[in-house]
């Protein structure tokens, strides 16, 4: 195998599919149903449009993607795994020290599909979240990143579907199959995971979403690929290199709005949200409320603070920590333990657990340190306007629903509040109706003008590919 892509065949890839022809004739079944999927809940009306979009060509760090005009139906969703890497050992776990594994080991059948399936389920699900966006978008530019991410996330089912036909069998057709027959928001057929389902109405909380969301991505991701099970360790390595564009997309994008806001703030000399909304711009307040959901709701991706599912994992090689490898510790957390935080008599307070139950609170927490210092950044927008405003990322407890904090109400100060207090605070702390109303009312039709943008978000500083902001890149045709 080598890092470049076999484009000749009907499904691009660099794992020789051709020499099996078994596996090749059920993802081609596979293909069909897939395509149905994207055309039903792909990006709407979107067809025919020519986008200017990266497609990867090698897996080898130095130059894996290629810049062109495409159809989105035409883009070659594909495999890629990054090459092996020789001798590879487990890291951590009982089976730290033995080589990794090719095939899937029979014992770990069943929690390896689960993973599997779960991060499967979660790529659809975002496109589908999605779906409406483009009809609404402040720029080409911005439109053409949605339509990057959205294919890329395409493709990230593939590399799921893939592991799935590949390695599980008749289980492994059946759930590719469920996965393209699930749906976000669904009340009958949902996808797994919480997050998945909420809709994400306007541009505001796409780019939260890429944010916060698509940071949970990164950070699941790289712990699965720290896996035993080297084709899915292999597959996630080169998954990562797609993904942070995605949350460059949502760190610029929310950056791009809150400089927006207060440039205008700064300029009309005025602080009442009222009267910065009556400027057709995003109000310092309501974005905090949209980063106190998108946040919260995230923060449930991770699972429980204390999970036996995460100890099985770990103790067999399957999802190890964030950069395991690069950890200076036992790599089987015999002994260690980990303060996971809990709510006793009606205060937060701190509590340790062995570390090994605590896998999911610590990759939560590892996360928790990136996207502060996202939020930092974003904040010396408003700093440079000379403005008092801060955004800050609430409590970890603050409105969730997985896990210890799940029982309780937390203010986003992290303060244990009554039912009443929760019902009269959360008003201001959540997005309300009106709050989407109003963000609706800002994103009503398309800026389709090339180097043109919406009133309520700044220009970026530079274009893709270095092509500069007034290209055309997306052609309606
Ligand atoms: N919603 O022991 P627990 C991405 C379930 S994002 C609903 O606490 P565990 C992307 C759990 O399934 C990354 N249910 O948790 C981003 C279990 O159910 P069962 C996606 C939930 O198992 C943007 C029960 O509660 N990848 O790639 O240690 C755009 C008890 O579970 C939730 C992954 O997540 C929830 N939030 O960990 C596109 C990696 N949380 O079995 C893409 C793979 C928990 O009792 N998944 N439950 O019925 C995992 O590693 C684990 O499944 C989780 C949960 C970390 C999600």
């Amino acid at each position: 195998m080598t890092g470049s892509v076999n484009y000749g065949d009907r499904i691009p890839n660099n794992v020789d599919l051709g020499r099996d022809r078994v596996l090749q004739r059920a993802l081609e079944h596979w293909q069909p149903q897939y395509m149905g999927w994207w055309y039903d809940m792909g990006p709407a009306e979107s067809r025919g449009y020519d986008v200017y979009l990266r497609t990867a060509i090698s897996v080898e760090p130095e130059g894996w993607a290629v810049f062109d005009y495409v159809k989105m139906p035409d883009y070659r969703w594909g495999i890629f795994l990054a090459p092996p890497e020789a001798d590879r050992a487990i890291n951590f776990g009982v089976n730290k020290g033995r080589q990794v594994w090719s095939e899937v080991p029979g014992e770990y059948r069943s929690p390896l599909r689960r993973l599997i399936v779960t991060q499967g389920d979660t790529e659809p699900a975002s496109v589908e979240q999605q779906r409406m966006l483009g009809m609404s978008c402040p720029s080409l530019y911005d439109l053409r990143n949605i339509y990057q991410v959205n294919v890329e996330e395409g493709r990230h089912l593939w590399a799921m579907v893939y592991l799935l036909h590949r390695y599980f069998g008749r289980d492994g057709r059946e759930e590719a199959e469920a996965l393209l027959e699930r749906r976000s928001g669904d009340e009958d057929n949902p996808r797994i995971l919480g997050a998945f389902n909420e809709p994400t109405p306007d541009w505001l909380a796409f780019y939260m979403f890429t944010f916060f969301t698509d940071r949970d991505g990164k950070f699941q991701l790289a712990s699965l690929a720290e896996s035993g099970f080297d084709p899915l360790a292999r597959t996630c390595r080169f998954m990562l290199t797609e993904e942070a564009h995605h949350m460059f997309v949502g760190e610029t994008g929310v950056g791009r709005i809150v400089q927006r806001t207060a440039d205008v703030m700064a300029e009309h000399k005025i602080e009442n949200p009222d009267q910065v909304r009556d400027l057709g711009v995003i109000d310092l307040p309501t974005i905090q409320r949209y980063l106190n959901f998108h946040y919260s709701v995230t923060l449930d991706l991770f699972g429980s603070e204390v999970s036996s599912n995460a100890a099985t994992f770990f103790t067999n090689g399957l999802k190890g920590r964030y950069h395991e490898t690069a950890i200076q510790d036992d790599h089987v957390l015999a002994e260690a333990m980990y303060d996971v935080g809990d709510v006793a008599g009606g205060n937060v307070a701190s509590k340790d657990v062995p570390a090994l139950s605590a896998l999911n609170a610590r990759l939560r927490d590892d996360y928790i340190g990136e996207v502060q210092a996202g939020v930092d950044r974003w904040n010396r927008h408003i700093e440079h306007a000379g403005l008092p405003y801060r955004l800050t990322l609430p409590h970890k407890g603050f409105h969730r629903a997985i896990g210890y904090f799940a029982d309780h109400h937390i203010s986003p100060e992290g303060r244990v509040l009554t039912d009443d207090e929760w019902e009269r605070g959360s008003r201001a702390w959540l997005p309300s109706e009106r709050d989407y109303a109003f963000v609706q009312s800002l994103m009503s039709g398309r800026v389709v003008e090339p180097g043109k943008f919406a009133n309520w978000i700044a220009p970026p500083r530079t274009g893709i590919n270095r092509q500069p902001l007034d290209f055309q890149y997306v052609r309606f045709n």
